[in-house]
């Protein structure tokens, strides 16, 4: 084996110090740049993108499907989580369904453009508005990374229509252009010029760490249902601690994009190691 002399510490700190396992970051199915240079612009300008009829219509059913029996009957725990909404956490250890979410070669291509390679899957959940559930408090999801803004997101994340979005039924409410403000909160002004993201089922919203968000309140007689798949910088802390909740024969089963995005990868030189080496050994049989 090759000996690395260190010489300068920030050569170390790039350094891809794995071997058998290099990483591969980027190696999902091309995206034209072109349609990735589209999208980014619309991003860059308001804060989020939304991609329209990313999944087909037996696509969305099938994770409607898999994610209906996982769910519970009791409600959030505080108003953030809404006391008249289910969530479904640990969603990849319950089902593989979702995972064509959170691995869209799109959304990888968006990622690939906003966060350092080897970026992570911060939480993948479900989440399904009750009717007559109240709006959720707005925020910016990197918001617990207490890095003073303006910044660059630390962050980015997905929600997937299951079934259409629409004001009514408390469609994700947005501030445009929220993205690029310091620390202030959103005033009376802001609150009344959120917009609700209406997209058919199967839709996207993609959008980044600091855009100021919430879900909408659902004034009609039937559910909300989405999956949202967040996502945070490699050297930040996942929300969920899916070393803990996913276990290894679940991630066995996971493509290697997965397993990338759930921990199983390295930030340069050598952040993520088990053991002194790497976690992808904990994948061998
Ligand atoms: O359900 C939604 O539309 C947004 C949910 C959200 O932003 C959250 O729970 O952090």
């Amino acid at each position: 084996m090759e000996k690395m002399i260190v010489k300068d510490v920030s050569e170390y700190f790039n350094a891809e110090l794995a071997r058998k396992y290099r990483s591969t970051a980027g190696s999902q199915d091309p995206v034209d740049p072109a349609l990735v240079d589209g999208l980014m612009a619309q991003v860059e300008r308001d804060g989020y993108v939304i991609l329209q009829n990313l999944f087909t219509a037996e696509e969305t059913a099938e994770m409607r499907a898999a994610l209906e029996p996982h769910f519970h009957q009791h409600l959030g725990r505080n108003s953030f989580e809404g006391f008249g909404t289910r969530r479904l956490y640990a969603v990849v250890e319950k089902t593989l369904a979702c995972n064509a979410l959170a691995e869209h070669p799109v959304i990888l291509a968006l990622l690939d453009r906003l966060l350092e390679p080897n970026y992570l899957l911060s939480q993948l959940q479900a989440i399904d508005i009750q009717p007559g559930e109240a709006a959720q408090p707005l925020h910016h999801d990197d918001a617990f990374y207490r890095v003073a803004r303006p910044r660059a997101a630390l962050g980015a994340a997905t929600i997937m229509a299951i079934d259409d979005f629409t004001f009514e039924n408390g469609a994700t409410l947005l501030i445009p252009g929220s993205h690029r403000w310091d620390g202030r909160m959103p005033g009376p002004e802001d609150i009344a010029r959120a917009i609700p993201a209406v997209m058919p089922s199967g839709s996207v919203l993609f959008f980044v760490g600091t855009l100021w968000h919430g879900g909408g309140a659902n004034v009609t007689d039937r559910s909300r249902l989405c999956v949202t798949a967040q996502y945070c910088a490699p050297w930040c802390r996942q929300q969920e601690n899916f070393s803990l909740s996913v276990s290894r024969e679940r991630v066995k089963q996971c493509s290697e994009h997965m397993r990338r995005l759930l921990g199983y990868s390295i930030h340069p030189p050598f952040m993520g190691f088990v053991n002194g080496l790497h976690p992808k050994r904990l994948l061998e049989d």
